[in-house]
Parts: C-alpha cells; sequence; structure tokens
C-alpha cells in the first residue's frame, strides 16, 4: 500500500550561536525527526540535516561580549545543541557547523561559480541593517527593523553585490508553476507578493517607479569604478508571468553578499577583505553537508535537490527568494519543496532569546524524566542463563530507569504535545499546563492506559499469550466481513478507505475498532502527506478511544468468569492487541521511546529494528500472530501530578540568566577543582596553596583531597611550608590517573549552593561516572555540557549530599580567591585519552 520508496532528503533551518538553544528550535528539529522517522520506516533512503549558523556580525560581538574568542564561543554552544538533540535522540543523519573547514571550501566554490557565471559585482553599499536578523533592510536606520523591532544601524562599505534581480521572472515562474512548492498557502503568497512587487501602487496611482542599481558587468575589485550606480525606473503598466499574473519589473533588487567592516567569516576568495555575507554562508550548508564542493560528491549527487526544507515562517524570504536563486545563477537545481511553520509563543509573543520569554528544553526533560517508569527486566534466553549467571539475574525488582530513559521518555512527551497541539503552520501558545493537561489526557489516560490494560488482561487471562484461532489464510476483508456479522447494531458496512456512515462513526463495536485501527494504519502512508501532524494526531485518539470503548463495553473480566464465553473473551483481547499494533507503528516517529517499550511488551522485540527492516509498513490486519507471548510489562505512562507544572516554572526562573551563555575563560593552569560542600563550615573557594593541599606536578601544582573533607586530607607528600612544590618522583604521578573526559549531565544539587552534579563520558572504554564539584558559583550547568575536561579517575570515592563522587576535575584556581577555571584542550582528542 505504500508509494515506491525513493530518496528522502530533509532540513531544518541551521540555528545561530549566539544563545542557548530554546523550545522553538526543538520545535522545528522535533517535526524534522518526526518525518525522518516516518520515511525511514516506509523504507525512503533518508538523509535528515541539522546543525549551527556560527559566523557573522551577530556572532562576533556575542563572543566578544562574553570575552571569548569566537571559535572557542561557537565550539561551547554548539555542543550545547548537539548535547540536546541527542538527549532527546534526535536521529538527524548530519549534524553540520557553519566553522567546518568543509563547509568553508564548498562556499568559496560556490562563490566562485556565481563568479565566473558573472552574478557578482562590487559596489559600496550605504543603508540599514539589522544585525539580530543579519538582514540589509530598506528602512531608516535607528528606526526599529520591520521584522522583529531592533533598532536598525547604519552600514556603508564596499560590498559584493549578486545580481537577484535576473531572478525576479524566474523566480515568480517556477513559484506559480509548483516546480518550487512552497506548501503552505499562506507563505507561498507572502513570498510571491514580495516578487511581484508594488501592484496596490500601481493600481492607486496610476504608476509606480522602482529604484534600480545598475550591476557592472563581471566582478570588479576596484571600487571606484562601482559608485552611485542607480537609476530610477517608472512603470505605468504590468509585466506577465508564463501564468498570466502580473508584476513589476526591477521590483526585486540586487542582493549584497559580503561585508567588509568586521572579520568573523568566511573569506571571499580573491579578496581577504571580504567575508561572504552570512545568510549565503548559512544557506550553502544545504549543499556542503552533501560533500558540494568536496571530493566526495556522492552525496550531494544522491539527495540533492532537498525534498523538503523546514523553516519557520520569519526566514522564509531567505529560503524562497534569495536560496533558489543563488542556485539557478550557480546552475544548480533548487529545492522541491519548502514548508514553514510558525511559532512557539509565550506569554503571547514569539519565544526568543533576545525577548528572554523563552522555555528551555532542559527544564522539561529534567522535570517530566521523573515520570518514567521503570523499565521490567529483559528476561534472558534460557539459554545464556547458565547457573554462575543465575546470580545476577535474580533480583525481580524492575530496573531503575537510566538518565537516557527518563530524557528519551521526557522528549517523546514534548513532542507529541507540540505536534498535537499546534496546528501547523499557525502560531501556538506554550504552557506548562497545557503540556501537562495534553500529557494527562491523551497519553496516560488514552494510549498509555489501553495498552496497559490489555496486556495486563491478557497476562492475566491467557498466560501472556496471544491467542486465536488460525486465521492466517484470511484476508483483511473476511477480517472484516467477520466483524461486521460480530457488530450487533452496525448497519453501514464499509472499508477503511471508504467513508464511514458518519451515524455510526463513534459505535465501539469490534467492527469499529478495526475499521478505526486500519484508518490508522493507511494513515501512514505517502498518500496522506507530510504535515498535517494535528489532525492525524486527532484521529488517533478516537480509535484510541473506540477501542478502549470496545474494551470497556464487552468486559473481558467478566467474560473471563463465563465459560461459554471464552472464544468471545479471545476476539475482544486478540482485536484490542492488535488495534494496540497498528496506533503504535502510526505513533512510532512521534513517541519512539514509548513505542519502543510497548513494541517490546507486544513480545515483538525492538522497533527501531523493525523500522530499519521495513517490518513496520504494509501491516496486514491479522498479522499479529497467535502463540506471540507478551513481553514483561510496565507502565507506559503514568499519570502526572499538576505540580510538576509549579516545578518546571520554577526551574525557569532558577535559570533565567543574561542572553549571553558563556562567561570569559582563560587559558588553564593545571589544577583540581575541589567539591566544596556548601553545608560543610569551611566551605567556599579554597585558596591554592593550602601547604596540606599541595602535590606538585611537573611545575604546576594540582589539589587533591583526601576520602573526605573534614579533616583536611593527608598530604600526599610531605608537607612543606613554603609554597615552593617539593620533588616528586615520576613513579609518584604515575600513580594519578588523569584522563580526557567530557561532560554529558550537568545539574544544580537542590539546597547546595557551591556543588554541581555532573556526569562524565569517558569514551566507549569506560562506565560513565559521577563527580560532584565544587564549581556552581563559577560555572553554568549549561555551559558545562558538552566541554572537554580533565579528570582525575582513580581517586577514592567519596560522598557529599548522599551522593557518592568518582573522582575530581582538573582545574586552575584564578585570581585572589581562587576562582576555578577548568582545563580544557584547544585540539580535537578522544574521550578516555590519558595525560602523562
Ligand atoms: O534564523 N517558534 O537562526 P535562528 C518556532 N541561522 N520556531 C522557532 C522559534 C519559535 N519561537 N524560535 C526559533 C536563523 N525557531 C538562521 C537560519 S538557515 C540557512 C539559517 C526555529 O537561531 C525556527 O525554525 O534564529 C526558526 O526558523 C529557526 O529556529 C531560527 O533560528
Ligand atoms: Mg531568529
Amino acid at each position: 500500500m505504500s508509494a515506491d520508496p525513493k530518496k528522502f532528503y530533509l532540513t531544518t533551518p541551521i540555528y545561530y550561536v549566539n544563545a542557548r538553544p530554546h523550545i522553538g528550535h526543538a520545535y522545528t528539529t522535533i517535526v524534522a525527526d518526526v518525518l525522518a522517522r516516518r520515511h525511514r520506516l516506509l523504507g525512503d533512503e533518508t538523509f535528515f540535516l541539522t546543525g549551527t549558523d556560527e559566523h557573522g556580525q551577530k556572532i562576533e560581538r556575542s563572543a566578544a561580549a562574553a570575552g571569548v574568542p569566537p571559535q572557542q564561543f561557537t565550539d561551547q554552544v554548539a555542543a550545547e545543541f548537539k548535547t540536546l538533540w541527542d538527549r532527546m535522540g534526535i536521529t538527524y543523519d548530519k549534524f553540520i557547523r557553519t566553522t567546518d573547514p568543509a563547509h568553508k571550501l564548498g562556499v568559496q566554490q560556490l562563490w566562485r561559480a556565481l563568479e565566473s557565471r558573472r552574478f557578482i559585482y562590487l559596489d559600496t553599499y550605504t543603508g540599514s541593517y539589522c544585525v539580530s536578523d543579519e538582514a540589509f533592510v530598506d528602512a531608516p536606520a535607528g528606526t526599529p527593523c520591520p521584522d522583529c523591532g531592533r533598532l536598525l544601524e547604519t552600514v556603508t562599505e564596499e560590498n559584493y553585490f549578486f545580481e537577484l534581480s535576473k531572478f525576479q521572472l524566474p523566480l515568480l515562474n517556477l513559484i506559480e508553476s509548483g516546480k518550487l512548492n512552497i506548501e503552505n498557502e499562506a507563505r507561498r503568497n507572502e513570498v510571491l507578493s514580495f516578487l511581484r512587487g508594488p501592484l496596490s501602487v500601481l493600481d492607486r496611482d496610476g504608476s509606480v517607479t522602482v529604484q534600480r542599481r545598475i550591476p557592472k558587468s563581471g566582478s570588479s575589485k576596484n571600487l571606484s569604478e562601482a559608485l552611485d550606480k542607480v537609476e530610477l525606473l517608472t512603470f505605468t503598466e504590468t509585466s506577465k508571468t508564463e501564468a498570466g499574473t502580473d508584476y513589476i519589473p526591477f521590483a526585486l533588487n540586487d542582493l549584497s553578499i559580503s561585508r567588509s567592516s568586521f572579520k568573523w567569516g568566511i573569506p571571499v576568495p580573491g579578496n581577504e577583505n571580504h567575508v561572504v555575507y552570512v545568510w549565503l554562508d548559512a544557506l550553502i550548508n544545504y549543499i556542503t553537508a552533501l560533500g558540494y564542493g568536496s571530493d566526495d560528491t556522492a552525496n550531494f549527487e544522491k539527495f540533492w535537490p532537498a525534498d523538503l526544507q523546514l523553516v519557520g515562517k520569519e526566514i522564509i524570504r531567505f529560503h524562497c527568494v534569495y536560496w533558489p536563486a543563488f542556485l539557478l545563477a550557480a546552475g544548480l537545481p533548487i529545492p522541491k519543496a519548502i514548508t514553514a511553520h510558525g511559532w512557539l509563543l509565550f506569554d503571547n509573543s514569539k519565544m526568543s532569546k533576545s525577548k528572554g520569554n523563552i522555555v528551555r528544553t532542559e527544564t522539561i526533560l529534567d522535570a517530566l524524566g521523573t515520570l518514567c517508569p521503570p523499565a521490567p527486566l529483559a528476561p534472558a534466553p534460557e539459554a545464556v542463563i547458565l547457573s554462575e549467571a543465575k546470580d545476577l539475574l535474580s533480583s525481580d525488582a524492575p530496573q531503575e530507569p537510566t538518565k537516557s530513559d527518563r530524557d528519551l521518555f521526557a522528549s517523546d512527551i514534548l513532542r507529541y504535545f507540540l505536534l498535537r497541539e499546534i496546528p501547523f503552520g499557525q502560531d501556538g501558545s506554550f504552557s506548562f499546563d497545557a503540556l501537562l493537561t495534553r500529557y494527562n489526557a491523551d497519553l496516560a489516560n488514552g494510549y498509555g492506559n489501553l495498552v496497559s490494560r490489555t496486556l495486563s488482561m491478557i497476562a492475566k487471562y491467557n498466560n501472556s499469550e496471544i491467542l486465536s484461532e488460525d486465521r492466517s489464510k484470511w484476508t483483511e476483508k473476511d477480517w472484516v466481513d467477520h466483524a461486521f456479522g460480530k457488530s450487533p447494531g452496525v448497519t453501514a458496512w464499509s472499508l477503511p478507505d471508504q467513508p464511514f456512515d458518519p451515524g455510526t462513526l463513534r459505535q465501539n463495536t469490534m467492527y469499529h475498532a478495526i475499521h478505526h485501527s486500519l484508518r490508522t494504519r493507511d494513515l501512514l502512508d505517502n498518500k496522506y502527506g507530510d504535515i498535517g501532524f494535528q489532525a492525524r494526531l486527532a484521529e488517533i485518539s478516537l480509535t484510541i478511544s473506540v477501542v478502549d470503548g470496545f474494551l470497556s463495553g464487552e468486559a473481558p473480566w467478566k467474560l473471563a468468569k463465563l465459560p461459554e464465553s471464552k472464544e468471545w473473551l479471545q476476539e475482544v483481547l486478540y482485536t484490542s492487541v492488535e488495534s494496540i499494533r497498528m496506533i503504535t507503528v502510526f505513533l512510532y516517529p512521534f513517541l519512539p521511546y514509548a513505542t519502543s517499550r510497548v513494541w517490546a511488551q507486544l513480545g515483538l522485540g525492538d522497533i527501531e529494528l523493525a523500522a530499519k527492516n521495513g517490518e513496520l509498513k504494509n501491516l496486514q490486519w491479522g498479522g499479529l500472530a497467535p502463540g506471540t507471548k507478551l513481553g514483561p510489562l510496565s507502565p507506559i505512562f503514568p499519570r502526572a501530578d499538576k505540580s510538576l507544572i509549579e516545578t518546571m516554572i520554577n526551574m525557569e526562573e532558577q535559570n533565567a540568566r543574561p542572553e549571553t551563555p558563556l562567561k570569559s575563560a582563560t587559558t588553564p593552569t593545571h589544577a583540581a577543582a575541589e567539591p566544596t560542600d556548601s553545608t560543610h563550615p569551611a566551605a567556599g573557594p579554597r585558596p591554592i596553596h593550602e601547604p596540606s593541599d599541595i602535590l606538585p606536578v611537573g611545575g604546576s601544582t594540582a589539589l587533591t583531597t583526601g576520602p573526605d573533607p573534614v579533616p583536611p586530607p593527608a598530604p600526599l607528600t610531605p608537607n612543606t611550608q613554603d609554597l615552593t612544590p617539593a620533588s616528586i618522583s615520576i613513579d609518584d604521578f604515575a600513580k594519578i590517573e588523569l584522563r580526557v573526559a567530557q561532560i554529558v549531565v550537568a545539574e544544580r544539587i537542590p539546597k547546595a549552593d557551591k556543588l554541581l552534579r555532573l556526569e562524565v563520558d569517558l569514551g566507549p572504554d569506560f562506565p560513565k561516572r559521577q563527580i560532584l564539584s565544587g564549581i556552581a558559583e563559577h560555572y553554568t550547568p549549561e555551559e558545562l555540557i558538552g566541554r572537554r575536561i580533565v579528570v582525575i579517575t582513580n581517586l577514592a570515592p567519596r560522598k557529599m549530599r548522599g551522593l557518592e563522587s568518582h573522582g575530581m576535575l582538573l582545574a586552575a584556581s584564578d585570581g585572589e580567591n581562587g576562582k576555578p577555571i577548568l582545563a580544557t584542550f584547544a585540539e580535537d582528542i578522544a574521550l578516555g585519552s590519558r595525560l602523562k
């Protein structure tokens, strides 16, 4: 029933790294992940791209404000984005950064293509620029930007120009003919009216005057040749596109595509005084990610043009006008479709980092992750239960969810909420209250409850086995006929692709349960298109309530007591569990974690693997084989208490901090930041040269600790009263194991102002470990996540605040009050590498 598998190239915008991610960014990325997972399960060869936009004046200024070199600044914020997507289980195929060397080469190659095809010339730009939007704006400097409201700045500088004006008619024709498909009608009209020019002025005044910048032919490096090339053109009638619609010629002006008044960007080939305009740089990521401009262009040839480019509605002009024009000019194919979604609003205005009205995804993950139920112990296959292994399996207690379980569980809730609540393309308000209400209604009381009650009845009445007579020869029509005959009071019969008799739509009979489930199954198919999440999820809710109603109406708990109802009991349970299978497959792209748990509980194994193997498409009713044994059961979506709303609001308030995500950092020397417990009377940063703590190491000093901070730990070396460290042997040094680690989790500990709880990744050869560190007054959790640091790994564990700390971070102690500054690396280095 599915369409033929094809390739599917899907992109999100690459996000600016001037500030940390918020749920607006998560929204686009989630939509893309849902689409990518759906296309993969349909068998399409899918490439899902996301990444970060790291050049330009805005980033340069943000880095300067933070007192950090721009590369270091972008490294840290890009890592925050990546860490977040990883926490959320986003299945991107590539995360591109515009500071990647390969991207830079690709941008320069495209520049040269535009230049050799003579679409670039040199001129001066005097006008307004919005640094926040990184856009040249046609409005007076000092006035608010018409898009974002921030004050426009004057720019007078030498710029290279791109002959955008030449693409007015080609773009109009491409969009009007649908060859460039702007999927949302409102956005399509917005772009068309921009391209058509001020038609209303012509209507009103009988004529319209446009200013045309006269391009020089080809490129020039000589500024004086290129001044003041503007002419005024007056039109009294319109021109016509191929489709016969009106437009005003030259209403689209040439576009400046380089900047020469700052440095943070990709150098223009042949003129190092210029950097490439950040939007040209950024847009090209969609092809450099596929290898354009590199030696290996196999992916570019396979996946370009993009099948769908997802963007927020505020950047539609960049994607539907500038981007296709650049491609046409370079002789490259244009994307097949661009889809814009609306904005997430908070307190009635667009959630944005500059307004400060943002909600962080981390808050939702941390808070809702606490709801994640324990996973049941997977039963070990009989064969591997050797006698000596039995001990390991003796505990019946369910496994505590891991941090990753909690994150993925919570991420599902956010995914579902955003796609169910907001009509795609429109703006939607976010509130914690709505999030929890939706969770309880649709996931806890809806899907989760249906799964739990059905499976627990199969466990109870059938000893966890799916029972049914052998109907493997039945066609789907046989099933529907059979169900129809078993559903009293149902008068209209139809297959799922035929419309229902509305009068019988909500009846909770076996026939309706099957009918709705088959429609659910068919909603997966390509023929319903990609978008329209809200309507489809609403239909799934209906299916769930029909099946649930059927189950309640037939009351298996009563049937189980009547010997004559044995067969009917099996039919009722089979119908419910087979419906759950279809609903679960449909929900998989939206709820990848929860459905993977359901799939395992159905006894069907690993849903990711099933998706990959194509087992989730072309589902047939009756496909759940009799004899299938359920896996161990555990709750899917426990009900959430409303107090979590308060928790999340408080977390956001606590985390509110200035826009700039980073503090300045200096090149560290080697010393360890000792965890300090704020309740300890001697708490507070310790002076580095506290003699009893000094362990001299190769010219620098490291603080070490004994197993307990009170009394001060015994010195590892003879106490020296002066500040000159005594020497140690190389063997002494070799006793200290120092390794490179990456901080993957960083969080505050309630009521301990100085302590942070960290989890660090030491690479594949070591387990992750927890470290408590007394640096909370100097580093925020967000800026730590993703950082590569040095950990002393062979310290005896110690307990603080009831938590065990397994190791210590290496940091320098800076200035008079000993502010710890973490040791980091300038080069890429493998996790787990030993320092020696
Ligand atoms: O514009 N609601 O980056 P950006 C919904 N670097 N989506 C939102 C949102 C909100 N409140 N806030 C952000 C840029 N987004 C450029 C893009 S592409 C070649 C370069 C999402 O950090 C939405 O997808 O401002 C929006 O288009 C994007 O983040 C803008 O992110
Ligand atoms: Mg923006």
